[in-house]
């Protein structure tokens, strides 16, 4: 699929009734947060996913898989949106103020897209930020602004019915948040224009939903410095980093 240009892409922006833009990590990158495969710095070139983000890792070692998603979480908190969820905000509204529709599905869990401004963000693999009771579900967002005291944290300290507290994350193995994948699907079928950013598509179902706005006719682009196992799938494809590329788009699409 030969590189699109820019130009061309904004052309469909400015004309596009409803937007659909799917992220993955590749969009918190230039914020700093690593991937998960790039194979220099992913975070799965260290560890392998199911040493930790599955609730069978949880269930064998609680202090270990806590305490990597306690730095992750920080680590989410000391990072910045950088200017790529920040233009996809500001496209998000400029789209909504001429009556139009963006939606912005998220495999990411670092709320860095909400950070920027961008509203209803579908949280597909849940969040850091949030933990919650591994037993009773019960979330809690009032965490401390440095890392837990001790691992695995506790939930309500010293109460009768203290648990263990985990991230509000989706493991490998568990099911998406239904509403989220729900509505998720509804807009992508809805969509006419259907962004990929920052995703290498290997994580089911979320590298599925693509599918969708295919089948409803969308136009599709993926934008990713490399290629990914779905790129032929696309109708185009911005190869670069999305913190230049969203920019540039929105700029190209609104000049005003
Ligand atoms: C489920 C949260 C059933 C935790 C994550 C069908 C086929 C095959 C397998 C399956 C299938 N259905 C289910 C499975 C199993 C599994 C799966 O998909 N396995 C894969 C690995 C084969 N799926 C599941 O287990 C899912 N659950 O289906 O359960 C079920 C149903 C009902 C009831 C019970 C059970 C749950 C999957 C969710 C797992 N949780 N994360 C955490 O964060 O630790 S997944 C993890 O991968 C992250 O969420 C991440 O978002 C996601 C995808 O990774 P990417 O975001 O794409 O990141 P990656 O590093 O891979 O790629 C980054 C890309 O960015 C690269 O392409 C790079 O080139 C690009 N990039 C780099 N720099 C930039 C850039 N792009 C733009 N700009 C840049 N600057």
């Amino acid at each position: 699929m030969a590189q699109d240009t820019l130009e061309h892409i904004a052309a469909l922006i400015a004309q596009a009734d409803h937007i659909v833009i799917m992220t993955g990590a590749g969009a918190s990158k230039e914020s700093g947060i690593p991937t998960f495969r790039d194979a220099l710095d992913g975070l799965w070139s260290k560890y392998e996913p199911g040493e930790l983000a599955t609730p069978e890792a949880f269930e064998k070692n609680p202090a270990l898989v806590t305490q990597w998603y306690d730095e992750r979480r920080l680590s989410a908190l000391q990072s910045k949106p950088n200017a790529g969820h920040i233009a996809m905000a500001k496209l998000q509204k400029r789209l909504e103020s001429q009556g139009k529709k963006l939606t912005l599905i998220t495999q990411n869990v670092d709320e860095l897209h909400q950070r920027a401004g961008a509203k209803d963000v579908l949280e597909l693999h849940g969040s850091l930020i949030t933990w919650r009771g591994a037993s009773t579900g019960e979330k809690q967002r009032n965490l401390p602004e440095d890392a837990f005291e001790s691992y695995p944290p506790k939930h309500r300290e010293g109460t009768p019915q203290e648990e263990l507290l985990r991230p509000d994350v989706v493991w490998f193995g568990e099911g998406l948040p239904e509403d989220a994948l729900q509505e998720a699907t509804t807009q992508a079928s809805q969509c006419n224009l259907y962004f990929s950013v920052g995703t290498s598509s290997v994580v089911w179902p979320a590298a599925g939903i693509v599918d969708l706005a295919i089948k409803a006719g969308a136009t599709t682009v993926e934008v990713n410095p490399t290629e990914t196992i779905l790129s032929s799938e696309y109708d185009h494809v911005l190869r670069g980093p999305s913190g230049e590329i969203f920019p540039k788009l929105l700029e190209l699409a609104f000049p005003d």
